[in-house]
């Protein structure tokens, strides 16, 4: 009988390639079908297509495609000798890279893999800056120039959204008596940075309380009063979000709070002097740490 045999079509829709991308990994690094002797239509056996699959595998670890290429080949020809060690270990770019296809491909579970190990491996702070953040700008830029892939960048920020509340510890005591109070803007739904905030002090024992996207001015108020926070964190990614008025509803409270703004969207109207600017996470954590609990030694 003869072996069960896919079209290209079918190939590329169950790798989630294009089919001119297996055109392109057949005439470049000879991972074709190997059985097609006539016709025009070419028609992967399983085998061919176990071969793709090790050569998609190792490109959402991050490996070039030429790196892939040479391992799926070799995996597949000697496979107890490779299999240990499939691909080389991955650097910050090459996460980065493994991220991005996983993501265009809807990888959803090589989505969440590669950013656990990100996390796991650097800490939650590397991980968005030098991982999450570069393919999300490079996602969003696809969109701008062409309209193309939102539902990449949504399932993206879904997956990251997940994995930072995975990787913020419960505490049980924080190190701050009085919590930080995490909130966007009125009408900003940009929250994924202070989730990422919030990991990263809840990693050194610094409680805060997220109230997340597009809280109206009056909640937000209402928030401060019930909450006495030692320090309000108030992101605007739009420029248009970014109005400083709102500040003034979360000062004049009867205990001493800390403002600081977050965020591209505060960069064009001045903010009122008791408001402190954050532009990057990592200063972020350590001045909002040395503000609630006193500064690391
Ligand atoms: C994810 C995302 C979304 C998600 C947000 C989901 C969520 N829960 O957060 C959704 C889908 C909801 C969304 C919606 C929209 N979005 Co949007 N979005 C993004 C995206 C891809 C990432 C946003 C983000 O997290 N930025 C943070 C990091 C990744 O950005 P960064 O520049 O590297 O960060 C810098 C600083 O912010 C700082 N930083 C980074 N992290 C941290 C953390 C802390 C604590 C600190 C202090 C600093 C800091 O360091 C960096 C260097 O300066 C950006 C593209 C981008 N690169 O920003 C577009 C982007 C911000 N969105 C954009 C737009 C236009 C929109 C919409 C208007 C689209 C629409 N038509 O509906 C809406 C607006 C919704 C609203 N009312 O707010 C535009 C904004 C253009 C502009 N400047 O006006 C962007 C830039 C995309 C683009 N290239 O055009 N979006």
């Amino acid at each position: 009988m003869p072996e069960p045999s896919l079209p290209v079509a079918a190939v590329a829709r169950r790798l989630g390639v294009a089919p001119s991308t297996l055109r392109t990994w057949d005439r470049r690094y000879g991972l074709g079908p190997r059985g097609r002797t006539t016709g025009r239509h070419r028609r992967y056996g399983p085998e061919d297509v176990a071969r793709l699959e090790l050569m998609q595998r190792a490109l959402l670890r991050g490996a070039s495609p030429a790196e892939a290429a040479e391992y799926a080949l070799r995996a597949h020809a000697e496979p107890d000798k490779l299999a240990p060690q499939p691909v080389a270990v991955p650097d910050e770019s090459t996460l980065a890279r493994g991220l991005g296809r996983a993501a265009l491909a809807m990888d959803t579970p090589g989505v969440h893999r590669l950013l656990d190990e990100a996390i796991e491996t650097d800490g939650v702070i590397a991980c968005w800056d030098r991982v999450v953040r570069p393919v999300l700008t490079a996602v969003a830029g696809r969109w701008a120039h062409s309209g193309a892939c939102v539902e990449v960048e949504h399932l993206l920020n879904e997956c990251v959204l997940a994995a930072m509340i995975a990787a913020t510890p419960l505490l049980g005591p924080a190190r701050n008596p009085r919590p930080v109070l995490l909130c966007c803007a009125p009408e900003e739904r940009h929250s994924l940075p202070l989730y990422v905030l919030r990991a990263a002090l809840a990693r050194r024992e610094v409680g805060s309380q997220m109230l997340g996207a597009a809280l109206p001015a009056d909640a937000l108020a209402a928030a401060v009063r019930r909450s006495a926070p030692a320090a309000v964190v108030l992101w605007a990614q739009l420029p248009r979000h970014g109005d400083p008025a709102v500040f003034e509803r979360v000062s004049g409270t009867p205990q001493r709070v800390r403002l600081f703004g977050c965020g591209p969207g505060w960069a064009t109207a001045p903010l009122p002097d008791q408001v402190q600017r954050l532009d990057a996470l990592a200063d972020a954590v350590d001045q909002i740490e040395a503000v609630v609990v006193g500064a690391r030694t």
